[in-house]
C-alpha cells in the first residue's frame, strides 16, 4: 500500500500490500489490546485540543516516564482503526479535537456547535438549545461549511434553525476536524471561512476471527433546565464487517440566569440516529449509513418563532479505495428536512404556521495519486443540489395574514458542481508546500412568489415576479500552503487562500419588504428584519495566516502555536438599512436610528477581518503517584470591520480559556477558567447590543472502573449572571406595550446559564 500522507521527515514510501499492512495492523491490535478505535473505547480523559498531524518526529519515541493513562484504561473489546489506509486528506492547517471531545462535551450541553469553542478563533452564535452556529475567526454561520459524514446540509429555515451541526448530538460525534481559514482547496468550496468535518459512528472492525461486540450506554441530568437525556453507541464487527449504531435523545426546560430568573423560551427536546455498515476487503472501505432526527419543540429566545417541528432523514455511501496507483474516495448522499415553526406557550403565544421543506443530495469523488516519491497529486469534483420550499399558510380569522399562503421560497434551487486540482511536495525533510486551484459553478433559481393578499406585499410580489431570478455565478479559488520544519522542536506554516461563497436562498430571494414578514427572516438572532437581494454578488475572501510552533522534540510535554490572519473580503454580504417606501412606512426613522429594531436588507460591502490565536498546553507533572497534569490555553482576538467604517456583526470579544486537566488511573479532573472581555465594538447597522465582559469557572471530575463510568461537573460555579457576546437579543423576557398588545423591548442581551450541577453513568460492555 502506497504510503499517502507521509509525515512530514518521511519520504513517500512504495511499500507493501494492503494485505500485509492490514494483517500488520491486526497484529499489533493483538499484542496491544488498547489499540482500539475510539468508538470501541468510552472516553476517558479530559478534553484538550490536539495539534494535527500530532506524530513524534523522532524515529523512536521515548515512552512517558510514568506508565501511561492508557495502561491503566480497562482493556475494551479488540477493534483496530476504521480505515484500510492512511488518511489521505492534507494535514496543513488544520486542527482535529481528541476522539472523546464530544463525549465529554456532552455531560455540560447538548449543542455541538458549541464544540468549536475548543478550537483555535472558535465560538458560537446563540440560537436554541441544539442549533447555535458556528464561528471561526469571525466568520459564522454559513460563511463556515460543516460537512457531516460527508453530508453538507443547507439551511431550510428563514432563521437556520437546523444548521448542519443540529443533526447531530454531542457524544455521537467521534470526530472533529477543522481546516482554518486557509483550508486547502481539496476539502471543499463554496465557503469563505473555516470547514468543518464531523464524523459519526464510523467503522470498527474486530483484530481477531469471530464476531465482537460492544456498547456504551450512558445517561445525563443537568441540574440547570432539568435536562436530562441518554446517549448510547453500540458495535458490532468481525474482520471485515462492521455495523455501528450511535445515537442519543435529550430533554431540556428553560434554563436560569446566575441571578436567579428563568430565561424563557429556551427548552428543548431533541433525538438524533445514526446506524453504518461498512464492509471492507482488500484496501477497499466500504459504508453504508443511514440516520434521521426528530425535533418536537425547541425554543427561541432571540427569535420571535420557535421551533415547533423538525424532522431529517438521509443516507449517504462512502467508498475509499487503494490501489497501485494511488486511492480513490468517493461519497454520495441525501438529506431531507421538514421543518415548521410556530410558538411555543406560555414564553409565547400566537398562532401563524411557516413551514419549510428543504433536500440536499450530491456526490463527491477524489482521486490521490502519489506522482513520485515526493509529490501526491489530488484531484476531484463534487456536486450539491439543494431545492427549497418555504411556504407559511393563511391564519384563519387574520385580516393581515390570509386569505392566501405565504409563499416565502417557492421551488428554490442551489445547484453547484466543483473541480480542484492540488498538488503537494515534500521538498526534503523541512519543507513541504500544498498548492491548488478550484472552480465552483453555482446556479440559483427560484418560482413565483405570492403574499397573504395584495394590500400587504402585492407590491413586492409583483416586482420580484417580473424579475429574472436566475443566477450562475463562477468561483475561481486557489490556496497555496508552505510548512517548513527547522529542527525538532518548530514549526512554521504560511498559507494564503482566495475563497467564495455564493449567496444563500434566503440571501437572494427573501423578497417582502412588509415589516412582519421581514422580522420572519434571518439568522442573527438581533430582533431586526431582513430582506434579499437580487443583485447579490458572491463574496470573495484572501486570506493570509501565518503559524509559528514550537513543541518538545517528543510532542509529550509542551506546546505553543501562535497564529496571526488577516483577511480581506471582497463583496462581503452584510446588510444596509432598507430604505423603501415599505419599510420606511412602518418605521420613518429606519434609515437613521441608533437603538430600537430595524428593517434590513443584504448587501455586500467589502470588509477586512483581523485576528490572532494563541494556543498552547503544558505538561507539570507526570508521575505515578500523582498521575498526569497538563496545562491548556486559548487566546483569540478578531476585530471584523467594513471598508467604509462600519464594524462587522458578531464578532467575538477577546477572550481567553485555561484549563487544568489531571488524571491518575481511572480518574479524571479539570478545571476550567473561561475569560470572555467586553463587547464595545458592535455593528452600528444592526444597532448590534454590546456585552461586559465576564470570567466563568468550571469543574469536573469522573472516575472508570472496569465497565462503569461516572462524570460530575459544575459549570458556572460561581453562578455568575453574564451575557452572552454572541447571543443576540432577549426578545422574550422584556416587553413593551405596543399596537400588538406587547412587543419585544430592544436592548436586552440574553442573559447566559447560571451554575448547574451535571452528572452522568455511563456502562461499557
Ligand atoms: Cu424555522
Amino acid at each position: 500500500m502506497p504510503n499517502l500522507r507521509p509525515g512530514p521527515r518521511r519520504p513517500i514510501s512504495s511499500a507493501s500490500s494492503s494485505l500485509t499492512s492490514s494483517a500488520l495492523l491486526a497484529a499489533a491490535a493483538l499484542l496491544c489490546p488498547t489499540a482500539s478505535s475510539a468508538i470501541a473505547r468510552p472516553a476517558a480523559w479530559l478534553p484538550s485540543v490536539t495539534v494535527d498531524p500530532a506524530r513524534p518526529r523522532t524515529a523512536k519515541p521515548r515512552p512517558r516516564p510514568t506508565a501511561s493513562h492508557e495502561a491503566h484504561a480497562p482493556a475494551p473489546h479488540a477493534t483496530e482503526a476504521a480505515t484500510p489506509q492512511k488518511d489521505p486528506a492534507p494535514a496543513v492547517a488544520s486542527r482535529t479535537l481528541p476522539a472523546q471531545a464530544g463525549f465529554d462535551r456532552g455531560l455540560s450541553a447538548s449543542d455541538s456547535a458549541g464544540l468549536v469553542a475548543d478550537l483555535p478563533g472558535g465560538a458560537s452564535w446563540g440560537a436554541g438549545g441544539v442549533s447555535s452556529l458556528p464561528a471561526i475567526n469571525g466568520f459564522g454561520a454559513d460563511r463556515l461549511q460543516v460537512a457531516i459524514n460527508s453530508m453538507l446540509i443547507s439551511p431550510a429555515c428563514p432563521n437556520e434553525m437546523n444548521p448542519p451541526l443540529s443533526f447531530v448530538n454531542p457524544a455521537m460525534i467521534a470526530k472533529m476536524r477543522a481546516y482554518l481559514g486557509i483550508g486547502p482547496v481539496s476539502v471543499g468550496g463554496d465557503y469563505i471561512g473555516s470547514r468543518i468535518d464531523v464524523t459519526t459512528a464510523p467503522p470498527a472492525f474486530a483484530a481477531t476471527d469471530g464476531w465482537i461486540a460492544s456498547t456504551r450506554v450512558s445517561s445525563f441530568y443537568r441540574s440547570n433546565g432539568n435536562a436530562y437525556g441518554v446517549d448510547a453507541t453500540a458495535t458490532v464487527a468481525n474482520r471485515d464487517t462492521s455495523v455501528t449504531y450511535s445515537g442519543g435523545w435529550v430533554r431540556s426546560g428553560n434554563y436560569k440566569a446566575g441571578d436567579g430568573s428563568t430565561v424563557k423560551s429556551t427548552l428543548y427536546e431533541t433525538q438524533n440516529h445514526a446506524l453504518s455498515i461498512s464492509k471492507r476487503s482488500f484496501g477497499n472501505l466500504f459504508t453504508f449509513q443511514v440516520g434521521g432526527q426528530f425535533i418536537p419543540y425547541q425554543g427561541y429566545v432571540n427569535q420571535y418563532m420557535d421551533m415547533v417541528y423538525n424532522r431529517g432523514l438521509f443516507a449517504n455511501g462512502r467508498y475509499e479505495g487503494t490501489f497501485d496507483w494511488g486511492m480513490i474516495e468517493a461519497s454520495a448522499f441525501v438529506h431531507q428536512i421538514r421543518h415548521t415553526m410556530g410558538f411555543i406557550a406560555p414564553d409565547k403565544v400566537a398562532s401563524m404556521p411557516m413551514d419549510t421543506k428543504g433536500i440536499d443530495g450530491g456526490y463527491a469523488i477524489k482521486a490521490t495519486l502519489p506522482v513520485s516519491g515526493r509529490d501526491l497529486l489530488r484531484v476531484g469534483n463534487e456536486l450539491a443540489l439543494n431545492r427549497l420550499d418555504d411556504w407559511w399558510s393563511p391564519v384563519a380569522g387574520s385580516m393581515m395574514m390570509g386569505p392566501n399562503s405565504f409563499l416565502n421560497i417557492n421551488g428554490g434551487q442551489r445547484d453547484r458542481v466543483g473541480t480542484f486540482v492540488e498538488w503537494e511536495r515534500h521538498w526534503d525533510r523541512q519543507w513541504t508546500s500544498v498548492v491548488g486551484l478550484r472552480n465552483d459553478i453555482v446556479r440559483m433559481n427560484t418560482g413565483n412568489v405570492a403574499g397573504y393578499n395584495a394590500m400587504t406585499s402585492g407590491a413586492d410580489a409583483a416586482a420580484f415576479n417580473a424579475a429574472d431570478r436566475a443566477r450562475t455565478d463562477v468561483h475561481l479559488d486557489g490556496s497555496a500552503l508552505l510548512r517548513y520544519e527547522p529542527d525538532a522542536i518548530s514549526q512554521y506554516e504560511l498559507g494564503f487562500a482566495r475563497k467564495t461563497r455564493s449567496p444563500n436562498l434566503y440571501e437572494r430571494y427573501a423578497w417582502s419588504t412588509n415589516a412582519m414578514a421581514m422580522q420572519m427572516i434571518g439568522w442573527f438572532g438581533d430582533g431586526n428584519g431582513y430582506v434579499g437581494n437580487l443583485d447579490l454578488k458572491p463574496e470573495k475572501a484572501h486570506t493570509v495566516s501565518f503559524t509559528a510552533g514550537w513543541h518538545d522534540p517528543a510532542q509529550k510535554i509542551w506546546d505553543v502555536k501562535v497564529t496571526p490572519y488577516a483577511s480581506y473580503v471582497q463583496d462581503y454580504i452584510d446588510v444596509d438599512r432598507c430604505g423603501t417606501a415599505s419599510c420606511l412606512a412602518s418605521n420613518p426613522a429606519n434609515l437613521t436610528a441608533n437603538t430600537g429594531f430595524v428593517s434590513l436588507q443584504f448587501a455586500n460591502h467589502d470588509a477586512t477581518l483581523v485576528g490572532v490565536n494563541v494556543e498552547g498546553r503544558l505538561t507539570v507533572w507526570d508521575d505515578l503517584t500523582y498521575g498526569h497534569g497538563q496545562i491548556r490555553g486559548l487566546i483569540g482576538y478578531v476585530r471584523g470591520r467594513r471598508t467604509d467604517g462600519v464594524d462587522l456583526y458578531h464578532m467575538m470579544p477577546v477572550n481567553a480559556k485555561l484549563a487544568l486537566d489531571h488524571h491518575l488511573g481511572g480518574w479524571t479532573n479539570s478545571v476550567e477558567l473561561q475569560l470572555v472581555g467586553s463587547k464595545d465594538v458592535v455593528s452600528q447597522v444592526h444597532n448590534e447590543l454590546t456585552t461586559p465582559s465576564y470570567a466563568l469557572v468550571n469543574l469536573r471530575t469522573g472516575y472508570e472502573w472496569q465497565h462503569v463510568r461516572l462524570d460530575l461537573g459544575v459549570d458556572n460555579l460561581f453562578n455568575r449572571t453574564y451575557y452572552l457576546p454572541l447571543g443576540g437579543a432577549d426578545l422574550v423576557d422584556n416587553k413593551v406595550v405596543s399596537m400588538m398588545g406587547s412587543s419585544a423591548a430592544y436592548g436586552y442581551a440574553v442573559k447566559g446559564p447560571g451554575r448547574s450541577l451535571n452528572a452522568r453513568l455511563s456502562v461499557s460492555f
